[in-house]
């Protein structure tokens, strides 16, 4: 019997195309603001993809991508209750880096807080040119509470994560495309072809070698080298001795599949 589609918020709106899913953040009103119910919608979402969707485009509407953390809700929130909340959102966007289906992230406008901590656990970044990025976190009196503090270092590092939440600086487009926040850099508009067009070729990947990209590859990256080559070569026996890249190896010696050209 065919699974009942979740139930999501309306800040939550989804479409399918094919193997690929677009989801997106529908709450420009409060320029995406994320409250608990929005970060509940992204956990269901992740935690019900059906099998058929092999890769998500994750966008926003409006004129910003997300204004992070919705900060009504804060106020109500004793010490204990913070606790649980930032570890609520670690729940939810380690669901997503390590869930099953590589997710694109399509950005524009501010990308602030919890909405630059959100696409820093997804898998690829497109960001269009209005796109600029803050931690504003210092100015509210606050810190970063959605895994910001793990994933951010690891992609522009320690010190310019400083930089960002002591002064409250921001970058733009072109800043975060060189620190690498983005892999993308696109004209204004262009972003969610851009991202629909990476997710279908992700799609099209063998789902065991997208599999071990997001799951074996950050923490070969993280192991000691002797443990990080162990790991590599189990990984890489597990994916060549599936039937799909026998069949995928054969193809390519039987010229019958595409070659590397440049794009
Ligand atoms: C919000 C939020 C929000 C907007 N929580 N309601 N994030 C921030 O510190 C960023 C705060 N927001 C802004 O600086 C600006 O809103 C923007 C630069 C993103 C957009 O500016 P603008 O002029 O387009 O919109 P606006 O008029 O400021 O906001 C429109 C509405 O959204 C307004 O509500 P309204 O009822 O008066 O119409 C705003 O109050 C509301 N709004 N941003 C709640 N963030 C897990 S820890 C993560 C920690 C963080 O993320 S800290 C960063 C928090």
């Amino acid at each position: 019997m065919a699974k009942r589609p979740p139930k999501l918020p309306k800040s939550l709106k989804v479409e399918r195309r094919g193997a690929i899913a677009i989801l997106t953040l529908a709450r420009p009103e409060k320029r995406n603001a994320l409250n608990d119910t929005i970060v509940l919608g992204l956990e269901t979402f992740f935690a019900t993809l059906p099998a058929s969707v092999k890769a998500v485009v994750l966008h926003a509407e409006g004129k910003h991508f997300s204004a992070g953390l919705d900060l009504s809700e804060l106020k109500i929130l004793s010490t204990e209750e913070g606790v649980a909340h930032s570890r609520g959102w670690h729940r939810v966007f380690e669901q997503i880096e390590f869930g099953r289906v590589p997710v694109v992230t399509v950005m524009h406008g501010a990308v602030v807080g919890g909405g630059l901590e959100l696409a820093a656990a997804t898998h690829i970044r497109i960001a269009e040119r209005s796109t600029y990025y803050a931690l504003p976190e210092g100015s509210r009196g606050i810190f970063v509470g959605g895994g910001g503090s793990v994933r951010l270092p690891r992609l522009i590092g320690v010190t310019r994560m400083m930089d960002l939440m002591l002064t409250g600086r921001t970058y733009g487009a072109e800043e975060g495309q060189a620190v690498g926040l983005s892999h993308y850099l696109v004209e204004d508009g262009t972003g969610l072809a851009k991202g629909i067009e990476l997710a279908k070729r992700i799609a099209t990947n063998s789902s065991t070698t997208n599999f071990a990209i997001m799951h074996a590859l950050p923490r070969i990256a993280e192991q000691d080298r002797a443990s990080g080559y162990l790991m590599e070569s189990m990984t890489a026996a597990i994916a060549q001795g599936n039937e799909e890249a026998k069949n995928r190896i054969k193809a390519f010696l039987e010229k019958k599949a595409a070659k590397v050209e440049r794009n």
